[in-house]
């Protein structure tokens, strides 16, 4: 062992963590102890936070008194990025991966007490392997470089964040997706000779980030949270086939749209759920103009509750109606921005049963959600979609009244001027403004803790808290 060996740790105990399906590291006590192991006094210190693309460790990390090195618990790490782990008592090794490890018995004798093997390749001596309180821990930034992890020690938090090439690059691959939502780009569809317009929608597991560097395992459609949006003129004779890569049974319904019986989506009603692998084709009319939602209907906390839906817009067929300078904004006026959010959420670090820990509006949290930019006077249709499992939402506008024009698919017949609007799981809200005042406004739920990014609710400063369902109006002269 190394001169290391006789300095001072701080060991954060994680029993109270372990019990804790919430992973919740307010309980966890601090304490001071040698590498020896040998306990001392009792710390201040309520735990260091470990994450790999925003996914909390099960343990916390290890500082030394100094605060010059932090550690990490090398199976938490390996663990978090799917790799198998295993000890190999014989060389007193870390085996991390499937790799090769040739020549074991030369390669170790290189080693200094314990080793770490990452997939095939024996681990630099910087990443200095050492069993802390029966666990095998390494210097978290050497870890980092020696296995291609992005490393971050955020001091406010006290955590050490290590990122995924994966996590970095969903994240950039999304925004084109997440935009088109929000200006309520449709999928482009395949004709039929007889004019149907075909869509395929292909349910699968994907990687998606909520906010950069976070990211979590979706239950999506096309490889995307929300889905992409269906969007066809009220009449069209539309066919979706739809692809199950899932692994278990889904089905799709068609929230709000008059589809026949066997059309609705329903399993063990009006079809038999579609199982891994099958298809089905669903067929109907987009039966009357306004703002809907497809969706799972099977296992729905988890399918819907991870990103199983999308929005399904229907245009009227009668001509949109320009805006006149003074008169009523309704479902039938030709807009210059027509916006969509699908407000949802994930829980990265809190289970099912609990709040969601990253609100979204169509499928990312504030400050990744993309801005509203729009010029003075223009006018502005935004379409809300809850598909939130279980939160209602009340969203708020800074600056502007709005007026409320549709409800759940259907014009109102008399708008309603407002700047707060609830909306429940599974409705819509159609809103709409003339944008006559230049600023950048928020635009969000005012249910404020659905206005945080977990974890982040410790942070201080005047921007740090803000998160979730929170958009911008930015009005440019
Ligand atoms: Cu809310």
């Amino acid at each position: 062992m190394n001169g290391k060996s006789r300095r001072k740790w701080k060991v954060a105990l994680f029993g109270a963590l372990l019990a804790s399906a919430t992973a919740e590291l307010v309980h966890a006590q601090a304490m001071t102890m040698d590498a020896s192991g040998d306990a001392g006094e009792a710390g201040e210190d309520a735990g260091l936070q470990v994450t790999v693309d925003g996914r909390l460790l099960p343990n916390p990390g290890i500082e030394s008194s100094d605060l010059s090195e932090l550690r990490v618990q090398v199976r938490d790490v390996a663990e978090a990025l799917n790799l198998p782990v295993k000890w190999d008592a014989r060389h007193h090794a870390v085996i991390v991966g499937d790799g090769l490890y040739p020549s074991m018995d030369s390669m170790y004798d290189d080693a200094m007490g314990t080793a770490v093997v990452w997939n095939g390749k024996l681990l630099p001596a910087d990443v200095d392997p050492m069993t802390m309180n029966r666990a095998v821990t390494v210097v978290a930034n050497s870890l980092a470089k020696a296995v291609d992890l992005s490393y971050r020690f955020d001091a406010g938090l006290h955590r050490i964040e290590f990122l995924t090439a994966e996590a970095k690059e969903q994240f950039a691959a999304e925004r084109t997706q997440v935009e088109n939502v929000l200006n309520g780009k449709g999928m482009t569809p395949t004709i039929a000779a007889d004019g149907t317009k075909e869509f395929t929608l292909t349910a699968e597991l994907h990687n998606w980030a909520p906010v950069e560097g976070v990211m979590t395992t979706a239950w999506t459609f096309n490889g995307q949270v929300p889905g992409p949006t269906i969007r066809v003129k009220e009449g069209d004779r539309v066919r979706i086939h739809f692809v199950n890569k899932l692994p278990e049974p889904a089905t799709i319904h068609w929230h709000g749209i008059l589809v026949p019986n066997v059309m609705d989506g329903v399993p063990g009603l009006t079809q038999q759920a579609v199982q891994p692998g099958g298809t089905f084709d669903y067929e109907f009319t987009a039966s009357h103009a306004g703002t809907f939602m497809y969706h799972s209907h099977y296992d729905d906390m988890t399918q819907v509750g991870n990103g199983m839906y999308g929005a399904f817009i229907i245009d009227p067929a009668a001509p949109l109606v320009p805006a006149s300078d003074s008169g009523d904004l309704t479902a039938q006026t030709a807009y210059d921005h027509d916006y969509t959010m699908l407000l949802s959420g994930f829980h990265v670090n809190t289970t099912a049963e609990e709040e969601e820990d990253y609100f979204t509006m169509n499928g990312v949290s504030y400050p990744d959600t993309p801005p509203m930019n729009v010029k003075k006077g223009e006018t502005v249709r935004i379409r809300l979609i809850n598909i939130d499992t279980m939160e209602v939402h009340t969203m708020h506008l800074h600056g502007m009244d709005f007026q409320s024009i549709a409800r759940n698919g259907s014009p109102l017949r008399s708008v309603e001027t407002m700047n707060t609007v609830l909306i429940g799981p599974g409705e819509t809200a159609d809103i709409a403004l003339r944008a006559d005042a230049v600023g950048q406004w928020m635009f969000h739920c005012h249910i404020l803790d659905h206005t945080m990014n977990g974890g982040d609710m410790n942070m201080g400063g005047p921007m740090g808290e803000m998160g979730g369902l929170i958009t911008i109006l930015n009005v440019t002269e």
